[in-house]
């Protein structure tokens, strides 16, 4: 039986067939942080996270590069820069990392596959789609293509494969009362879309075989057979506990999940199919599972294949890991989707980190350390006025918290945190520590001054661990906030700190950003990282269609000489040529080149030109003929080199 003080929360496993972006670390951060609170608060948690290495996109890819499969996924895992490197930057605390090909996860899923169809609740029939012969693949109709198929654009035809299926259909009113009478998923507004637009349209039996690819986990009935995509994804939320293999015992003490944070992609999958492949395992549910909204980025999708991602990498290493943490659980409603820019990073950062909460610390201590000898507050303290506001709220401040952490309102919470901030700074003001220091007789005011501003830093650091925890641990430590004062018990109420509590003065946690400056190298930076993605050389294809001798020896090409050439003036494109063709008649031959050369620097050349071209007027000059260049493109810029032949040769000499 699952003890009401354990704490199961998972991320999606992400697919390693790219790098993963801002977006994959959002999610991955917010898991973080609810597993961080979790812990804070005294429950024992298992936060799992991991990858999704099977299917025909990572067997293509890898075919592609030339590697095996498992090769492949290896780059992207675990070698150096990969996945499990990116978490351990982003300082995620997860226990443990599920993969795929794992052999307990693979040796499970064959288990589960086989008792499912043992039970009937899988059976054997046939995948019927639209088949592309060159690409051993089937499609559905939505995939393709102007009735083509979406990878090589060629004709597909109706074919049939023999598949296995899971009686998804047999558990539609099942799943439809759990989504409309359970707070099974949220926020509630996805629920509408799930019965809507999925249940009550029917529910289909799932195709979960495949004989079309072999990168899976084999059916071991069947030899051929490979399980498809989301029994062998979806299940390892219990296979990493151990369910069906030895390498775990943990499925006892923490099934069923208390959360599943998912993409709004995904909940289909995570609300309606997993809950079905439990109910036909006869397991418990999952008691939650979350939609988060996507981070945008210019209103659309981020996707590697767009071209428009943003690497948290980069982000990390200017602005620190928890920065980046903050903004990422701050700035979007966890529900919903928001719309990413470097802008909103650099002013939330400079907003709350480096005006509110830096600045409170850095004024805080500095004073503390300035007014009081070593930085030693005197135990004799007397309050004011001003104090009554502010130590209530900071008093509340976790109650508030945690009603917002419950709903998995981060950016709630935060605010909540950065109000007790807001008011501290506020009170600095009201106080006027400066002018109490004037004047000896106000030292236990002064005293009691610093030291309220010291437990809202506190109580507020606290709070802040699960979000920021490494410049959480610096705030202590320069608040004099021993371990037994950073705990949740310790956040409940004011007044934790021993009186002559010692501060030391530290580094600056949130140093403020210069926006226009930092702009501008985040574009570049991106720019260059766009430019380094991109096929370093790309050819035109040649064409299909040929071209008969007779036609191709019309054309009359020759070498000519270049006497003089010009910029035409009012165009940018074109240059003006004046050659010499062996006639004896110059020739005049206007090209949109002028972006590549400077006219000065052909004076003298000698090129190659088709001179049987009917005169063209362009820029009111006349162009008789073409001169040939080589074109083609390189990190995404058109290049154009100009077809130049040795000078040896004369003048009006046929290219044949
Ligand atoms: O879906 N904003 O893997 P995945 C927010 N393997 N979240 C985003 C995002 C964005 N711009 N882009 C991606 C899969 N995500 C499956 C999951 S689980 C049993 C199998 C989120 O790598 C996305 O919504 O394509 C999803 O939740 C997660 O990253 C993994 O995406």
């Amino acid at each position: 039986m699952k003890h009401p003080d354990t704490f199961y929360i998972t991320t999606p496993i992400y697919y390693p067939s790219d790098k993963l972006h801002i977006g994959h670390t959002y999610c991955t951060v917010a898991t973080d942080a609810m597993a961080r609170y979790k812990r804070l608060k005294g429950d024992k948690v298992l936060f799992l996270t991991g990858t999704d290495e099977h299917g025909q996109k990572i067997e293509d890819k890898a075919r592609e590069a030339g590697i095996t499969p498992k090769e492949f996924v290896d780059n992207i895992v675990s070698a150096p820069g990969g996945i499990l490197d990116l978490w351990k930057l982003m300082n995620i605390s997860n226990d443990r990392f599920i993969r795929t090909t794992d052999s307990y996860h693979e040796q499970s899923i064959q288990r589960i596959f086989k008792r499912l169809y043992e039970q009937g609740d899988i059976y054997k029939g046939k995948y019927e789609g639209k088949y592309c012969k060159p690409c051993e693949s089937f499609w559905t109709e939505t995939q393709l293509v102007d009735g083509k198929c979406p990878d090589c654009g060629r004709e597909v035809a109706d074919a049939q494969e023999e598949a296995y299926f899971f009686r998804l259909s047999k558990y539609a009113d099942r799943i439809q009362d759990l989504l409309e009478n359970t707070d099974f998923l949220e926020p509630r507004s996805r629920v509408h879309e799930m019965v809507n637009n999925f249940i009550k349209p029917g529910l289909e039996d799932l195709c979960v075989s495949r004989t079309s690819f072999t990168w899976g986990v084999p059916v071991d009935f069947d030899p051929g057979h490979v399980v498809y995509v989301w029994i062998d994804a979806l299940s390892n939320y219990i296979t990493a506990l151990g369910y069906e293999n030895g390498q775990y015992q943990d499925f006892e003490t923490f099934w069923p999940a208390d959360v599943h944070f998912v993409g709004k992609e995904i909940v289909r999958f995570h609300a309606i199919i997993w809950p079905a492949i439990l109910m036909a395992l006869d397991l418990p549910l999952p008691k939650k599972v979350y939609g988060h909204g996507w981070l945008l980025l210019d209103g659309g999708k981020m996707s590697k294949s767009k071209g428009n991602v943003v690497d948290p990498v980069i982000l990390a290493q200017r602005y620190g890991v928890d920065a980046l943490r903050y903004f990422l659980l701050r700035e979007f409603p966890f529900g919903s989707d928001g719309n990413f820019s470097n802008e909103a990073l650099i002013s939330r950062i400079n907003m709350d980190l480096a005006n509110d909460l830096g600045n409170l610390l850095s004024r805080t201590v500095s004073m503390a350390g300035k007014y009081f000898a070593g930085g030693r507050l005197p135990a004799e303290q007397a309050e004011g006025p001003e104090d009554g506001e502010i130590t209530a709220l900071a008093a509340s401040l976790r109650d508030r918290y945690e009603g917002e952490m419950e709903k998995y309102a981060f950016q709630n919470a935060l605010m909540e945190a950065f109000k007790v901030i807001a008011r501290a700074n506020k009170y600095i003001d009201e106080t006027a520590p400066w002018v109490l220091a004037k004047d000896e007789a106000n030292r236990p005011r002064l005293a009691r001054v610093m030291y309220n501003l010291l437990e809202c830093l506190r109580l507020s650091a606290v709070l802040l661990t699960p979000f920021m925890p490494q410049s959480c641990g610096k705030i202590f430590d320069q608040i004099g906030a021993g371990p037994e004062l950073r705990t949740w018990e310790s956040a409940g109420q004011f007044g934790g700190l021993p009186k002559d509590v010692t501060v030391e003065r530290g580094e600056n946690l949130f140093p403020r950003i210069d926006v226009q400056k930092e702009l501008a190298e985040l574009e570049a930076a991106a720019e260059a990282a766009k430019k380094a993605a991109l096929p370093p050389l790309e050819l035109e294809p040649q064409l299909e269609e040929t071209v008969d001798f007779d036609t191709f020896v019309k054309s009359d090409l020759r070498v000519v000489k270049v006497k003089d050439c010009q910029k035409v003036k009012k165009s940018n494109k074109l240059l003006c040529f004046t050659l010499d063709d062996g006639t004896g008649i110059d020739r005049q031959i206007l090209s949109g080149i002028a972006m590549y050369y400077e006219p000065e620097a052909l004076v003298g050349k000698t090129l190659a030109a088709i001179v049987n071209l009917p005169p063209r007027k362009m820029m009111g000059l006349e162009s008789n003929g073409m001169l040939l260049s080589a074109v083609h493109t390189e990190r995404g810029e058109e290049r154009l080199n100009l077809i130049m032949l040795s000078d040896a040769i004369p003048a009006g000499a046929k290219l044949c």
